[in-house]
C-alpha cells in the first residue's frame, strides 16, 4: 500500500462510537442565538444554517438549555419542550439528508446566568453562592451575571432528571448523539473546579465528590442512549466564566478515567483557553487521551497544519474548528483543498438574523 499523505488522514471516514462519521472535521458548538423569541425553538434559518455546513463528518450543536433554569443567554435554543423537539427534528432531518452526523449539546449554565431569564425571576443556581466575574447577554445586552444561590443537595436530582428527559427528546429528535457540556464554567465545569466549588456535602471537597454530579449526568443519560452515542466536552484549564482549580491534572486524570469506565463515544477537549490561547497553563493533555479508549476530539485555535499535524503523530482522532466553520459554510472543502478562508465577523455572532449566519459564500458561490 503506498504510504498515507499527512493531509489525507483529515479527509478519511471515522468511526466514532456506533456512527460512521465521513471524515475527521468536527464541527465545534457555537453559540449563535438565532432560536426563535418566546419559544427558543430552532426555526428555518437554523435548518439552513446547520443544513449548509454538512460538509462536516460530525456537527456538534450550539449547546442547547436542558430546562429554563439551565439557559444563561437570551434566544439560545432549548431542548425541553415538544416544540423545541420538533424543530430540531428539521435540523437533523437536513445534516442526515446532506450525509452529515450531529450530536446535540446538552447543557447548564448553573451561576452563568441573569435572573430575567430565570423562572420566576429568580437567583441562577450554583454549587456555591459565589458569583462568577462573567458576563452574559439578556434582552438589554451585555450585562454582569446575576448572584446566585447554592442548590440544595435535595435539587440535584431533579437536575440529573432533566438531562435525562433533555437525552430522550433528543433520541425523539433523531439526533445521532448528545454530548454533555461539562466545559467552560458551566454548571457541571462549577462543580468539578475548586475555585467555584466550596460546598461541605458530597459534592463538594474530594475530587471524587465534585465530579459526582457530572457522572451522575453520564450515568443517567447512560439510562437512555447507549454510550457509544454519548459524548462530553472539557475544558480542564480554562478559565472562562471565571472558574480555575487548584489541581486540574488530578481532576481530569479522574473523570477521564471515570468516562473511559463507561465507555463513552469520546472527551471534546479545550486545550488551553477557550478561544485562545492555547498554552494558558502547563497540562498533559496526551494523558487525557491515554486513559480514555473512546475518541479524542481536539479543540482550540486548530488551522489545517496543527490539524494534519495533530493526526499524524496520532494526538487525536478528530478536530474540532469553531471559527472557521462561522464564516465558512464549506470549511471542509476549503480544507481539503487548502483553499482560502473567509474572515469572521464578531459583530454578527450572537444574535440577529442571516447576516453574518447563513449569508458567507462558498467557494463555489
Ligand atoms: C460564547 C457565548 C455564549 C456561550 C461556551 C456555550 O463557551 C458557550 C458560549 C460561548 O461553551
Amino acid at each position: 500500500m503506498p504510504a498515507q499523505k499527512d493531509d489525507e488522514k483529515l479527509f478519511q471516514p471515522y468511526d466514532l462510537g456506533d456512527i460512521r462519521l465521513a471524515n475527521r472535521v468536527v464541527m465545534a458548538p457555537l453559540t449563535r442565538n438565532r432560536a426563535t423569541a418566546g419559544t427558543d425553538a430552532p426555526n428555518d434559518l437554523m435548518v439552513e444554517y446547520y443544513r449548509q455546513r454538512s460538509g462536516a463528518g460530525l456537527i456538534v450543536t450550539e449547546a442547547s438549555q436542558i430546562s429554563q433554569q439551565g439557559q444563561g443567554y437570551i434566544h439560545t435554543p432549548g431542548i425541553y419542550t415538544d416544540e423545541q423537539t420538533r424543530g430540531w427534528r428539521k435540523i437533523n432531518d437536513a445534516v442526515h439528508e446532506a450525509g452529515s452526523k450531529i450530536f446535540i449539546q446538552l447543557w447548564h449554565v448553573g451561576r452563568i446566568s441573569h435572573v430575567s431569564l430565570q423562572p420566576g425571576g429568580g437567583a441562577p443556581v450554583a454549587p456555591s453562592a459565589i458569583r462568577a466575574n462573567s458576563k452574559t447577554f439578556v434582552a438589554s445586552g451585555f450585562v454582569e451575571t446575576s448572584e446566585p444561590r447554592a442548590l440544595d443537595a435535595s435539587e440535584l436530582p431533579g437536575i440529573v432528571a432533566d438531562y435525562a428527559r433533555a437525552a430522550e427528546r433528543a433520541k425523539e429528535a433523531g439526533f445521532d448523539g448528545v454530548e454533555i457540556h461539562a466545559a467552560n464554567g458551566y454548571l457541571l465545569d462549577q462543580f468539578q473546579k475548586d475555585g467555584s466549588n466550596h460546598r461541605a456535602d458530597a459534592y463538594g471537597g474530594s475530587i471524587e465528590n465534585r465530579c459526582r454530579l457530572t457522572l451522575e449526568v453520564v450515568d443517567a443519560i447512560l439510562k437512555v442512549l447507549p454510550a457509544g452515542r454519548v459524548g462530553i466536552r472539557l475544558s480542564p484549564v480554562s478559565p472562562a466564566n471565571d472558574v480555575a482549580d487548584s489541581n486540574p491534572q488530578a481532576v481530569f486524570d479522574y473523570l477521564v478515567r471515570q468516562l473511559d469506565a463507561r465507555k463513552l463515544a469520546y472527551i471534546h477537549v479545550i486545550e488551553g483557553a477557550t478561544g485562545g490561547p492555547r498554552d494558558v497553563a502547563p497540562f498533559d493533555f496526551l494523558a487525557l487521551r491515554k486513559a480514555f479508549s473512546g475518541a479524542y476530539i481536539a479543540n482550540n485555535s486548530y488551522d489545517r497544519a496543527l490539524a494534519v499535524e495533530t493526526l499524524a503523530r496520532d494526538a487525536a482522532d478528530l478536530i474540532a474548528f469553531g471559527r472557521p466553520f462561522i464564516s465558512n459554510p464549506d470549511l471542509v472543502e476549503r480544507l481539503r483543498r487548502d483553499a482560502p478562508l473567509n474572515a469572521l465577523d464578531a459583530g454578527t455572532l450572537y444574535g440577529g438574523g442571516a447576516e453574518g449566519y447563513t449569508d458567507y459564500p462558498t467557494l463555489a458561490a
